[in-house]
C-alpha cells in the first residue's frame, strides 16, 4: 500500500489519467502542453490555476468515449511537464509556448494547449503557421479580442485574434460582446465573424463556417464560448452563450472535413468546490481527440468522393478536348494509384 502510494507520486500528472503505457511520448500521437498563465487577465483572476483543475477532472473522465464508442486514450495522450512561465512578461510566455509546440509539431504529434489565459493561442499558431503556410484559425469565443492594446499590452487576453489576424485567417465564432474600437475592425479581409445572433439566424451555419476556413485549421476554444449557467469558471463570463451540444455538433462537423493541426482550451479558471466545470473542459478535450483521430476513415471516404468528382470533371473536360489528353491523364491516375 505504502509502496502505491509513493509510487503514485512519482507519476506526474498527465491528462487523462495514469496508463503508462499508451501515453509515453514515443507511442503517443498527442502532446498536451500545460501553460498556466493568468498575467493579463482583468476581471475574475486564476487562470494560471486551469491546466492542474482541468488535468485533476480528467482523472476522472470514462475512458471509453461513449458517442464514438472507441477508447480514445489509445491514440497516445502524453502531458508535458507544465511551461513555467508565471512570471514571465506576455511576449515571453507566448515564445515559450511557440518554441515547446514548434518541437512537438517536428516530432509529427498534435500539440493541445491547455491554458491559462487566452494569449497561449499566439505562440501557438506562430509555430504552427512555419509547417502550415495556410493555417486558418477557428476561434470559439464570447469576445472577439480585436483590440490593438488593452491595459498598456498588445499581448493581453483581449488582443488575441487581432494579433492572430496579423499572420492568419480568422474564424471567429460564438462572439456576443464588442467594443467599438473592434468594430471598426471587422472589415479586415482575415478576419471572418458568425456572432451569436448569425448563428440563431442561418440554419446553416456550420457550412458556412466550414467554407471561411482553409483546410489546414487551429481551433483556439475560450471556455467563455459556453454560456455561463453551464461554464461559469471564466475570466471574463457573458450570457447568451453557446451549449455543450452546439459546440460539439460544429466541433465534429469541422474535424471530419479539415485537418487539424492543433488546439488549446484556455481561460479556464476554476471556483472551489465547483468541479463541474473543470470536468467539462477535461471532456471536450478527450471529445475533440476522438473526433481528430478516430474520425479519420471518414474523411479519407470524403477524399475519395471528392476526387471521384474532380476526375469526373476532369474526364468531361478532357472527352471535348480531344482523346489524346485523356490518354494521358489515364496514365497519369494509373501511375500514381
Ligand atoms: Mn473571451
Amino acid at each position: 500500500m505504502e509502496d502505491k502510494l509513493s509510487q503514485e507520486e512519482l507519476i506526474p500528472a498527465r491528462f487523462g489519467g495514469r496508463d503508462n503505457d499508451s501515453s509515453s511520448y514515443e507511442r503517443s500521437k498527442v502532446a498536451v502542453i500545460p501553460v498556466p498563465y493568468g498575467r493579463t487577465v482583468s476581471y475574475r483572476k486564476g487562470t494560471e490555476n486551469g491546466p492542474r483543475a482541468i488535468i485533476e477532472a480528467s482523472s476522472n473522465l470514462e475512458l471509453f468515449d461513449e458517442e464514438l464508442g472507441k477508447d480514445t486514450y489509445r491514440v497516445g495522450i502524453h502531458t508535458v511537464p507544465e511551461l513555467l512561465v508565471q512570471n514571465l512578461a506576455p511576449e515571453e510566455m507566448i515564445s515559450q509556448v511557440e518554441k515547446k509546440t514548434a518541437a512537438i509539431v517536428k516530432d509529427s504529434r498534435l500539440p493541445v494547449i491547455i491554458g491559462g489565459e487566452h494569449s497561449v493561442t499566439i505562440g501557438a499558431v506562430k509555430a504552427l503557421l512555419k509547417t502550415y503556410k495556410d493555417m486558418s484559425v477557428l476561434y470559439l469565443d464570447a469576445h472577439y479580442d480585436l483590440r490593438d492594446t488593452y491595459n498598456g499590452s498588445k499581448f493581453s487576453h483581449a488582443c488575441v485574434a487581432r494579433r492572430l489576424a496579423e499572420t492568419c485567417r480568422v474564424t471567429i465564432v460564438g462572439s456576443r460582446s464588442i467594443s467599438k474600437e473592434e468594430k471598426g475592425f471587422l472589415s479586415n479581409p482575415n478576419i471572418s465573424t458568425f456572432n451569436v445572433y448569425d448563428i440563431l439566424d442561418i440554419p446553416n451555419w456550420k457550412e458556412k463556417i466550414r467554407e471561411a476556413l482553409s483546410d489546414n485549421v487551429y481551433i483556439s476554444i475560450d471556455l467563455d464560448v459556453f454560456d455561463p449557467s453551464i461554464m461559469p469558471s471564466v475570466g471574463t463570463p457573458e450570457p447568451g452563450g453557446l451549449g455543450w451540444y452546439d459546440i460539439l455538433e460544429l466541433l465534429r462537423y469541422i474535424t471530419e472535413y479539415k485537418n487539424i493541426t492543433g488546439f488549446d482550451v484556455v481561460e479556464l479558471s476554476p471556483i472551489r468546490d465547483m468541479v463541474s466545470p473543470d470536468f467539462m473542459a477535461a471532456k471536450l478535450i478527450y471529445r475533440l481527440l476522438g473526433y481528430n483521430f478516430l474520425l479519420s476513415e471518414r474523411k479519407v471516404v470524403q477524399k475519395k468522393e471528392a476526387e471521384a468528382q474532380k476526375k469526373d470533371a476532369n474526364g468531361q473536360k478532357k472527352e471535348a478536348s480531344g482523346p489524346k489528353k485523356d490518354t494521358d491523364s489515364q496514365k497519369k491516375e494509373a501511375g500514381a494509384s
